[in-house]
C-alpha cells in the first residue's frame, strides 16, 4: 500500500515546512508514504522549500492554473506514481497532519472510496460568523445536490482511494471541493466523513478573498455540477412549474371569459401563453441535456479505462 499526500501550494514558503514536517511518514497498514507538492506558479521559493523540507515529488506550473486544476494534476500524478491512497491537505498547515492515519482508515477497511475530514465547523474558534454560516449553508446544498451526508463540504483535508481518483473529473476552475462530492455521490462512490482536528490559523484564506465572489462561484459550481448529473430533473422541475403556472392563469382567464369579463384580462392571457411556451421549451432542453449527459457518462467510462490502462 502506497500513500501519497498531495499539497497544492501557492506562495506558501512560510507555512509549507511545518505542513510537511507534521505529515507522519510511518502509518500502520501503509508501506510507503510520499509527499507531492504542486506549486501553482508561486512567485516565492515554494518549490525549493518543498524539496529542502523533504517533499518526494514537486510539480511546478509556470503560470497559475488555479486550485482545481492543480488538484486534478496532483491526483493524476499520484496515480502515475503508483498511489493506492491519495490524501489532500492544505499548505497553510490548516489541518492537523497527525490525523492522516485516522482519515485513511475507512479506505483501508474497505468501507469508503472518499473520506472527507470534518472540521466540526461550529466549534472552530477562529472562523468568523460569516465563514461558519457559509460553510453550513454550502454543505447543506451540497448534501442535497450530491445525495450524500457530508457535514463539511468545503474541507480540503480528504482521502481518495485509487478507484475514486481514477473516476474523478473536475470541470470547474476555481475549487474542486464541492464538485468532487457531487460527482462521487452520483457515481455511487462510498463517501464517508470523520471528525478531524485543525491547527491555529496561520493566515487569512486566499481562496475566499471576497465573500460575494465565493458565494457566486460556489453556487454556480453546484448548479452546473447538479445539472450535469441530473439534467432532466433539474430542467423539468423548472419547466413544469412554469408550464402549470401558465395553465393555471389560462384557466383563470377562461373563467372570466365565460363570466363575460374576458376583455379586461388579455394581459394575463399573454402571460399564460408565454409561461406555457417557455415551460415546454425548458422541458425539451432537459430532454436534450439528458441525451448529452448519457454521452458524458460514456466519455467518463472511457477516461476511466484509459487512466487505468495508463497505470498498468
Ligand atoms: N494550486 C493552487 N493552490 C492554491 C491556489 N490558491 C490557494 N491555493 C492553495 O489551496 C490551499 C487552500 O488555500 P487557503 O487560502 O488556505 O484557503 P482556505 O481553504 O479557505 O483556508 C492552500 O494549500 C493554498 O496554497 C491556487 O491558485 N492554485
Ligand atoms: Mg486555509
Amino acid at each position: 500500500m502506497k500513500l501519497i499526500v498531495q499539497i497544492p501550494a501557492l506562495n506558501e514558503e512560510e507555512t509549507l515546512p511545518e505542513t510537511i514536517k507534521d505529515i507522519p511518514r510511518e502509518i500502520p497498514g501503509i508501506d510507503k508514504v510520499e509527499i507531492l507538492v504542486i506549486d501553482d506558479g508561486s512567485t516565492d521559493r515554494t518549490s525549493q522549500i518543498a524539496r529542502e523540507c523533504g517533499a518526494d515529488h514537486v510539480i511546478r506550473f509556470k503560470v497559475n492554473q488555479g486550485l482545481a486544476r492543480g488538484f486534478m494534476v496532483g491526483l493524476q500524478t499520484a496515480l502515475h506514481l503508483g498511489a493506492d491512497i491519495i490524501v489532500n491537505t492544505d499548505a497553510d498547515n490548516q489541518y492537523y497532519g497527525g490525523d492522516i492515519p485516522k482519515l485513511i482508515q475507512p479506505i483501508l477497511d474497505g468501507k469508503a472510496d472518499i473520506v472527507i475530514g470534518d472540521r466540526e465547523v461550529g466549534s472552530v474558534k477562529h472562523f468568523s460568523f460569516t465563514k461558519k454560516f457559509l460553510q453550513k449553508a454550502g454543505s447543506w446544498v451540497v448534501r442535497v445536490a450530491s445525495e450524500t451526508r457530508i457535514p463539511d463540504a468545503p474541507s480540503g483535508f480528504r482521502a481518495f482511494s485509487r478507484e475514486a481518483a481514477l473516476r474523478t473529473n473536475i470541470i470547474s476552475g476555481y475549487t474542486y471541493t464541492l464538485e468532487t462530492i457531487i460527482q462521487a455521490g452520483h457515481n455511487r462512490l462510498a463517501v464517508a466523513h470523520i471528525p478531524i482536528r485543525t491547527n491555529p490559523k496561520t493566515r487569512e484564506s486566499r481562496l475566499i478573498s471576497s465573500i460575494w465572489r465565493y458565494i457566486w462561484i460556489s453556487a454556480s459550481t453546484i448548479i452546473r455540477t447538479y445539472a450535469m448529473y441530473r439534467p432532466l430533473r433539474f430542467f423539468s422541475t423548472i419547466g413544469i412549474i412554469m408550464f402549470f403556472g401558465g395553465v393555471f392563469i389560462s384557466a383563470r382567464y377562461l373563467y372570466y371569459m365565460f363570466m363575460g369579463a374576458g376583455a379586461g384580462h388579455i394581459q394575463s392571457l399573454i402571460l399564460a401563453a408565454v409561461l406555457m411556451m417557455l415551460g415546454f421549451q425548458i422541458i425539451v432542453i432537459g430532454l436534450i441535456s439528458d441525451l448529452i449527459a448519457a454521452n458524458r457518462r460514456l466519455s467518463e467510462e472511457i477516461v476511466y479505462r484509459l487512466r487505468k490502462m495508463d497505470r498498468e
